[in-house]
């Protein structure tokens, strides 16, 4: 990467230029901390004071699998009753996502979805068959699959029920549990097309069931121009062996595609003519109208976005007048790359034009940013709405609803808004129409 380019610059040198420029213009409440001030210099946490500092340190035989400092213990997935129904092994468990940066989730963060508990499976007795329509039906051991060419790449999961609470109204003052239904890691495993190549797919063959080993036996079936496509085996979730929670040793992984269908503790590949198998289970994921009709049976999460901070848990009541702050968030789509995001302060009347920050990568979560600068007593409607390659902007929750209704609970992807009270405080709201406020 050269250094003047670099992807990780959100803010080019000639605005970091202006910015530093305003920010003396500013004088010292701009930005706290940036000189030493006279009352600074007795401050017992200057380096040389500290007690961490005054005596060795642990010995490098501690932690041999380390954890985050005990400082951050507050960072992790949390779970709620009301996603439960009184049964914790059949729950969800949700990603903090305000306090991610960049656009890979930690593998201890990633949010954890199952319906019969966390399998514990041992790589030794782990098999993976894959017959039905293919001319050489095999049985593998997990180190006769790891010979297979690998590939790596990012992608997000999201469970197509992630906001899936909030057709009507918002349900939590919070992000993460309002769209932490979700995460992204970078997977290496085998596309599925490679190990076909070699055990020949009858041309019959139209659909792929995918059964899991764990006690609910989840069983999906995939159309075979995803399969052909971009679907993957994947064994290894950001450089490590995959978490028990996330399938290990073997989940399927189909980029873009709702997260129920990338199944764990993966066992069985079975290719057939017809979906035979989970007819029921594949209809049940559908975005039904108030009809009961579906516009259109689809399986890619579309095109969305979430500001992250300022959110519910990162407020701004410490910011004072003047000061510039970055507003940043996350974009995504099932169906390609993010091509933009636009902010809005007016709860989706007018726009500007965010930054997309970092790497911008296919089904992909896509990191933005801008720069603000803050007045102490402003009121803002804070909204995004992000576009993709494929064509597609989020809708406003009018425009979605007035053809969904409100009873669905998958593949909701209207824009969402944060209101930013006079003090600070960060409030999740509903615009309907640009202009009107329903409160959480
Ligand atoms: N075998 C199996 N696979 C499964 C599930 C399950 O319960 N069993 N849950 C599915 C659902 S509904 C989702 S959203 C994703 C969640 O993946 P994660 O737990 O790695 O986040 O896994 C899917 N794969
Ligand atoms: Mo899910």
């Amino acid at each position: 990467m050269s250094n003047k380019t670099s992807q990780d610059d959100n803010i080019e040198l000639s605005q970091r230029r202006n910015f530093f420029k305003r920010t003396a213009a500013l004088g010292a409440t701009a930005l706290a901390g940036t000189s030493l001030l006279a009352s600074q210099k007795d401050d017992p946490a200057i380096m040389h004071h500290v007690p961490w500092g005054q005596k060795w340190g642990d010995p490098v035989t501690k932690n041999l699998y380390g954890v985050p400092s005990k400082y951050e213990h507050n960072v992790t997935r949390r779970y709620t009753k009301l996603l439960a129904s009184g049964n914790y092994r059949a729950s969800i468990a949700v990603t903090p996502i305000h306090e991610l940066k960049g656009i890979i989730t930690p593998n201890g963060l990633f949010f954890s979805r199952s319906h019969g508990g966390i399998a514990h499976v041992d790589p030794q007795e782990y098999r993976l068959m894959i017959h039905g329509l293919v001319e050489k039906p095999i049985v593998l051991t997990l180190d006769q699959l790891k010979r297979y060419p690998s590939v790596t790449r990012v992608h997000f999961i999201e469970c197509p029920a992630n906001g899936g609470q909030e057709w009507r109204a918002p349900q939590y003052n919070s992000l993460q549990f309002s769209k932490g239904f979700m995460s992204c890691a970078e997977w290496t495993g085998v596309y599925i097309k490679t190990i076909l190549k070699d055990l020949g797919l009858k041309p019959e063959a139209k659909w792929m069931l995918s059964e899991g080993s764990d006690n609910s036996e989840m069983g999906r079936t995939i159309p075979i121009d995803k399969v052909l496509d971009d679907a993957m085996i994947v064994w290894a979730q950001n450089g490590e062996a995959l978490r028990p929670e996330q399938g290990y040793p073997v989940r399927l992984l189909l980029p873009g595609w709702e997260g129920n269908l990338c199944v764990k503790w993966l066992k069985r590949l079975e290719f057939a003519s017809e979906p035979w198998f989970c007819k029921e289970e594949t209809s049940k994921y559908t975005a039904l109208k108030p009809n009961g009709k579906a516009v259109q049976h689809f399986y890619a999460n579309e095109v969305n976005s979430t500001v992250t901070s300022p959110s519910p848990e990162i407020p701004w009541t410490d910011l004072e007048d003047g000061q510039l702050v970055e507003i940043e968030g996350l974009a995504w789509s099932g169906m390609g790359t993010i091509t933009g995001v636009d902010l809005s302060f007016d709860g989706g009347k007018t726009y500007v034009e965010a930054k997309l920050k970092g790497l911008v990568l296919p089904k992909a979560w896509t990191r933005w940013s801008y720069m603000h600068r803050y007045k102490k007593g402003e009121r803002l409607l804070l909204t995004s709405r992000a576009r993709d390659d494929a064509g597609y902007i989020q809708p406003t929750v009018d425009e979605e609803t007035s053809v969904m209704g409100v009873e669905s609970v998958y593949h909701r992807n209207a824009v969402e808004t944060w209101e930013v009270t006079p003090e600070g405080k960060v409030n999740h709201v509903q615009v309907r129409t640009p202009g009107g406020v329903k409160n959480a």
